[in-house]
């Protein structure tokens, strides 16, 4: 029962207290630190910095200061330049000011992911909406070329895909190219056969390729939307993606289109839409041979408004694929569909927004599908033992339920906006209207009071504002940091924030680097030698955040490299 109570809406703070001291959620030093704060705040905190302008379906980091995001064709205030309204803009993180991109086809529930070249690239959408002037964007690829200066905006190719797709993944390749998975030729509440594309394709696309069959698609119909596809680390020749689908998995080679392995089935509810729980690689470490471990939570069991969510977890070591075996953990006590999960810049892993009951999907007949909306982030620690891996943080006043989203910004705080679980833009109800608020979430470890390194150079390059550094795998790149703290202590790691939608974050990866031969000068001043990552199926080329951290508080900014 202990999730029950923990999800009490009015608990005081020492019950509150209490229970997560019974329940053994909070480390030690968190219970420490508690004493010290005012006993009803966890750690962490959001704040309140702006206002989307559209409803925010999907988002993507495209530059250190900048969020691409991207709604439906529905309803939202802002206009386009020619009158249409506005489904996506570039949102300035520094500013909370919003410029208005172009776009003319149907992005509902689509998908993106960068190219190795930097080129973001998105795909998907739904059919065409005449009041509002809009083509179908089922077939639609969407190129958008990254900038910092206001410059850059959509490319639309109306038939760029060989085949329609609604809720398609999209997942960026160790070969720097992308890959469209699956999805469904309508929008529906779960997948048929006779509308689902259990098919693949790349873009750019293959010479004379058309997409090509998937049959672990079809084996998991109805629950195959928004597939989870992570590749897999391994040699440079690998061609390896572990996808996870209804409630099972497999080791595929994309190359060969060859199931290499069957996984054993994850106990509990099937994981994807509408029953939608969330799928991440842990941190890959170099200490530890980058041992991929994936780790799905949350959903729930059943398509109906009333329905708890789920509160399990299961986390797989795919580094002997003959013995993987899932470990199902509690989900921190709290059951919960539509968590998003962030990596967080010192490898925690945080899990917020979602809904307590219900599924993913609009209301019908004005019956809310999901209900109970989970205000309380968690922060997962995978190194820790199971059952005390998930300490809980302060809370959002926010819901945010379906068509909620959140990454990580560069400074090492959480973006989180979005919601709304209503089929077309409402803000006249009082209960959960469109959602356009936009939060920063600040992690435990901006309060900790500790100095945060400033990164000054990256191989000797000094003018860090002005486009990604160029980086190449396996290589040595020395980097200059200033941070007032004699007694610093350096971490380094590369992160791939990748694309946001539906509680799927996909090509999202955070991969340690080893720190060699710090050396201290006057005023601060440090050099270290960063070693980056042997090859494109530890992190995928292309554009990855290099965070800097000392004792596991991120630098003032990660710094963007071009990763080759
Ligand atoms: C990246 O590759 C795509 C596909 O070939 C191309 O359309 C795009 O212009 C390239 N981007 C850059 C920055 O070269
Ligand atoms: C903006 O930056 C891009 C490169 O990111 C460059 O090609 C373009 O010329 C710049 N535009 C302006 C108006 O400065
Ligand atoms: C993952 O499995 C490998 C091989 O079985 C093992 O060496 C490693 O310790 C495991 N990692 C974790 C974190 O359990
Ligand atoms: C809410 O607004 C919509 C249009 O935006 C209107 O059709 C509807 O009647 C309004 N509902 C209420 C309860 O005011
Ligand atoms: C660290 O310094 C040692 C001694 O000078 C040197 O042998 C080693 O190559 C250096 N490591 C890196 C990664 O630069
Ligand atoms: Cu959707």
């Amino acid at each position: 029962m202990k999730h029950f109570k923990i999800r009490l809406p009015i608990i005081s703070a020492l019950f509150a207290l209490a229970i997560a001291l019974l329940s053994n959620e909070i480390d030690a030093a968190v219970i420490q630190k508690r004493a010290l704060a005012p006993l009803n705040q966890y750690p962490g905190s959001f704040q309140q910095v702006g206002n989307s302008g559209i409803a925010a379906m999907h988002i993507v980091v495209t530059a250190p200061t900048k969020i691409v995001i991207i709604d439906k064709v529905e309803d939202n205030p802002l206009k386009q330049k020619d009158g249409r309204v506005a489904v996506s803009v570039e949102y300035d993180i520094q500013t909370n000011q919003k410029r208005i991109l172009s776009l003319r086809t149907n992005t509902f529930c689509s998908a993106g992911a960068f190219l190795g070249n930097g080129t973001l690239v998105h795909s998907g959408g739904a059919e065409d909406i005449a009041d509002h002037k809009f083509d179908a964007g089922f077939e639609s690829i969407r190129l958008f070329e990254p900038c910092g200066n206001g410059s850059c905006d959509w490319v639309e190719d109306p038939k760029g895909l060989s085949s329609k797709r609604w809720y398609t993944t999209m997942t960026t390749l160790s070969d720097g190219r992308v890959m469209i998975l699956g999805g469904s030729k309508k929008p529906l509440g779960k997948s048929t056969p006779a509308d689902n594309n259990p098919t693949y394709e790349f873009f750019p696309k293959d010479q004379n390729a058309k997409a090509m069959p998937f049959t672990f698609l079809e084996e998991t119909v109805p629950y195959n939307l928004y597939p989870s596809a992570h590749v897999l680390p391994g040699p440079a020749s690998q061609t390896f993606l572990f996808v996870f689908s209804n409630t099972d998995s497999i080791v595929w080679d994309w190359v060969s289109n060859t199931i290499v392995k069957r996984l054993p089935r994850l106990p509990g509810p099937p994981r994807l839409y509408p029953l939608s729980g969330t799928s991440v690689m842990l941190p890959l470490r170099p200490e530890e041979n980058y041992a991929p471990q994936i780790l799905i939570c949350g959903g729930v069991a059943k398509q109906d408004p009333n329905q708890v969510a789920d509160n399990s977890c299961g986390r797989i070591n795919l580094s002997d694929l003959n013995t993987a075996q899932w470990e199902v953990e509690e989900f921190g006590g709290i059951p919960r569909n539509m968590p998003d999960v962030v990596i967080l810049a010192d490898g925690k892993t945080l899990f917020l927004n979602g809904a307590g009951k219900g599924i993913s999907g609009y209301n019908s007949n004005k019956v809310l599908a999901a209900d109970n909306p989970v205000f309380t982030p968690l922060l997962y620690d995978d190194r820790a033992p199971a059952g005390q891996r998930f300490t809980r943080l302060a809370d959002s006043k926010i819901p945010r339920m379906y068509h909620s989203v959140a990454t990580l910004i560069p400074d090492g705080r959480v973006f989180v906006t979005g919601s709304n679980p209503n089929s077309n833009v409402k803000t006249n109800v009082t209960k959960y209207p469109t959602e356009y608020r936009v939060e920063m979430f600040s992690p435990p470890y901006l309060q900790m009071g500790l100095k945060r390194p400033t990164i000054t150079s990256i191989s000797s390059i000094t003018t860090l504002n002005q486009g990604a550094i160029n980086v190449k795998y396996n290589s040595v790149v020395p980097v200059s940091v200033t941070v007032d703290d004699p007694n610093a202590v350096f971490s380094a790691a590369l992160v791939h924030y990748g694309f946001v939608t539906h509680a799927v974050h996909m090509s999202q990866r955070y991969v340690a680097c080893s720190v060699q031969n710090v050396t201290s000068f006057a005023n601060g001043a440090f050099t270290m030698n960063v070693i980056m990552p042997p090859n494109g199926n530890i992190i995928v080329p292309g554009r990855n955040y290099l965070y800097i951290n000392n004792n596991g508080v991120p630098g003032t900014t990660a710094v963007e490299v071009m990763l080759s």
